[in-house]
């Protein structure tokens, strides 16, 4: 995590009027490092995100930000007849130089949004409501970007959601077994590996060309989007660093994943785990209601599955991670990241158990 001090220094980069209030951390996100600033203007204050881009996780920063704008830049034209059209796109703030980006001494790049206000972010769905809406956000995204050109797209991450090589980062992980913790996952080590083969085939579609390509965000998770806190209506998707070609399966199973568990992502009584049919339901049919119209009948056929295997996929990479000695995700504590694998493969069985009934 960046520190206080870095933040302010770095704040005082970008061109905003007023005077530096204060500045908060958040620790939401597992990537980045992020502080949200308030800033006074003659009694009017507005708020900032400011955020270190993880150069460990993103090696051309630069792109990242390039993909950022184009997407912004397009979805701002779709919503600018709408009165709240603020909310409604992630706002790009730049330095006094006019970039898009500040570079600190220490070759790390900081951007800086105007930050949404009057929003809630959920780390678990309220209701069902939420769950619907999450799904007609999601959906009307995908809508919105459906006519931008993926091919002007940097490719951020490569082979972000390749199960295939998930899995050989695993064994690599499990070979090298940094911190001796092989022996203590066993089980978990035996649950994944025998659920390979199926766990690949959404990405194997994707590279043969069976499911279309299509601009996708591949990090859905519920506490990306931004939910108005009176109508639980979701506003705006938000951490656009992933957004690169693939299938829109990708989004609709990390949506999935965290909207129909009933504990949070890190809970540590694996028994609060399970997945919710009526969550589920209420999610995929708010999805339905924005996408029905441009999906191929294979798409729509493989979301219930594209759910399994997001949470597979998260489930391989939080445990890799654990093996690896913590070096990727943002960890509050030293077990946090086999936690979070204990939670994805819980809810994988629970998934499993109900099958049969949605
Ligand atoms: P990470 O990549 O680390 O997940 P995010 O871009 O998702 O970082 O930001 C972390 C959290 O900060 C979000 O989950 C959200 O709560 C909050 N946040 C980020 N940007 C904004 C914004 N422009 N307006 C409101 N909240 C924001
Ligand atoms: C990370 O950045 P954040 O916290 O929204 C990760 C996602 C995982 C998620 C699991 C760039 O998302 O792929 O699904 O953690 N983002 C990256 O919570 O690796
Ligand atoms: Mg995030």
């Amino acid at each position: 995590m960046g520190n206080y001090d870095e933040a302010k220094a770095v704040i005082d980069q970008f061109r905003i009027d007023g005077r530096l209030e204060k500045i908060k951390v958040n620790t939401q996100g597992h990537i980045n490092s992020t502080f949200i600033s308030t800033f006074d203007n003659n009694g009017v204050k507005t708020k900032y995100t400011h955020q270190k881009i993880n150069r460990n996780v993103f090696k051309k920063p630069k792109e990242v930000m390039e993909n950022i704008l184009a997407v912004t830049n397009h979805i701002a034209q779709k919503v600018s007849d709408l009165d709240d059209r603020d909310r409604r796109v992630l706002t790009v703030v730049f330095t006094k130089d006019h970039k898009p980006f500040f570079i600190d001494e220490n070759g790390d790049y900081w951007r800086t949004y105007i930050f949404i206000e009057n929003v809630s972010t959920y780390d678990k769905i309220p209701s069902l409501n939420a769950a619907g809406n999450l799904g007609r956000g999601i959906g009307h995204f995908q809508k919105q970007l459906s006519d931008f050109d993926g091919g002007r797209l940097n490719i951020t991450i490569p082979h972000f959601h390749d199960m295939n090589l998930r899995y050989r980062q695993l064994e690599e992980a499990l070979k090298a077994d940094v911190r001796g913790r092989a022996e203590s996952v066993r089980e978990e080590l035996d649950f994944l590996f025998d659920n390979r083969e199926r766990g690949c085939r959404i990405w194997n579609a994707f590279e043969d060309g069976t499911l279309p390509n299509r601009v996708t965000h591949n990090d859905t998770k519920m506490n990306n989007v931004l939910f108005d806190p009176v109508t639980d209506e979701a506003v705006c998707v938000i951490d656009l660093d992933t957004i690169m070609p693939g299938t829109i399966l990708f989004d609709t199973g990390d949506m999935i994943r965290t909207a129909c568990n009933t504990a949070e992502e890190d809970e540590k009584d694996v028994s609060k785990v399970s997945f919710d049919v009526q969550m589920y339901k209420a999610l995929v049919g708010g999805y339905l209601e924005e996408a029905e119209s441009f999906l191929t009948p294979l798409e729509k056929e493989w979301i219930k599955e594209s759910g399994r295997t997001i949470t597979q996929i998260m489930a391989v990479r939080f445990l890799t991670d654990y093996l690896a000695g913590d070096v990727y995700y943002n960890t509050a504590y030293p077990e946090h990241n086999i936690v979070r694998a204990h939670t994805q493969i819980a809810l994988m069985k629970s998934m499993d158990e109900q099958w049969d009934n949605y």
